[in-house]
């Protein structure tokens, strides 16, 4: 009965037409730059740091022009008389007052998108991630309070058979969000520190032992899929294969999920599962 219900929500949420089950936020081979920004807070980050890469281009170049044209315009051979000064007050204001003008200039929007991060606006809920040594242990206290560990895929186990799975970043058992919620995140640790961080989220918080950070993310609706991330803090021997997994979903799956969580969350997933299923059916049936 309440299988059939499950199915019947994420039909109607596949009929809805929802996004692809595919990979997102992930590293690509051969890329440059950060990964695509799927967040408020990474959007602005990522427009913060190209307006970095423009002041410090400049500074660069023109202190490597000056350098230049130091090195042929003052060497012995063309400049064997130098002269004897040693100030010039106006040169001396002008290489005090610059820096200061572009300090200002970057501290503005700096200090702007760092409120934007740390001030969590209204949360639809929480998820508290807790780091261990080496997986993450996951609840959601206004869902039930269920709570389940994640722990990375060995390669034996990736069958990419439900939905598409990634070597070093696929779980057992993915944290699922819906898009268009705003999400509020509690980080700590139960051991030594961590960091739970995800690059297309703009999120990268430590999980200290014995206190609890916070943070948030909404993904906007239209940009549902998987998302990867991975532990940011040196941890230890395995720190490098304790990855975050998460789908986002439309609000009827998450919602569907969360009634199967509560009952078991390891087997969750077959929520996930049956969703993608119908998702592609849709898409074969639409491309005959
Ligand atoms: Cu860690």
């Amino acid at each position: 009965m309440r299988l059939k219900l499950i199915a019947g929500t994420v039909l109607a949420a596949v009929m809805a037409g929802a996004a692809s089950a595919t990979i997102v936020g992930a590293p690509v081979d051969g890329a440059l730059g950060l990964q695509q920004a799927v967040t408020p807070v990474m959007e602005n980050t990522v427009s913060f740091h190209n307006l970095l890469l423009w002041i410090i281009s400049a500074i660069s170049f023109l202190v490597l022009g000056l350098i230049l044209w130091i090195a042929a315009r003052y060497r012995a051979k063309t400049n064997p008389e130098p002269r004897k000064f040693s100030h010039n007050t106006l040169i001396e204001i002008i290489w005090t007052a610059v820096p200061v003008l572009i300090l200002i200039v970057i501290a503005v929007p700096s200090f702007r998108l760092l409120y934007f991060q740390d001030v969590i606006p209204e949360a639809d809920f929480t998820i508290k991630a807790t780091g261990n040594q080496w997986n993450w242990t996951y609840e959601y206290p206004d869902h039930g309070g269920f709570e389940f560990v994640s722990n990375m895929l060995e390669e034996g186990d990736i069958t990419s058979e439900n939905w598409e799975q990634a070597r070093l970043l696929s779980t057992d058992v993915p944290v699922v969000v819906p898009s268009g919620a705003t999400v509020r995140v509690q980080v700590t640790a139960s051991d030594v520190i961590h960091s739970w961080a995800l690059p297309a989220f703009g999120v990268k918080i430590d999980g200290i032992p014995g206190r609890l950070n916070e943070t948030w993310f909404v993904v906007p609706e239209g940009n549902e899929g998987i998302y990867f991330g991975q532990c940011s803090e040196i941890c230890g021997i395995r720190h490098a294969f304790m990855p975050i997994e998460i789908h986002v979903v439309p609000q009827e799956v998450f919602t569907a999920w969360t009634e199967a969580a509560n009952e078991d969350p390891y087997a969750a997933s077959t929520v996930l599962a049956s969703y993608y299923a119908s998702q592609r059916a849709t898409r074969v049936a639409a491309a005959n």
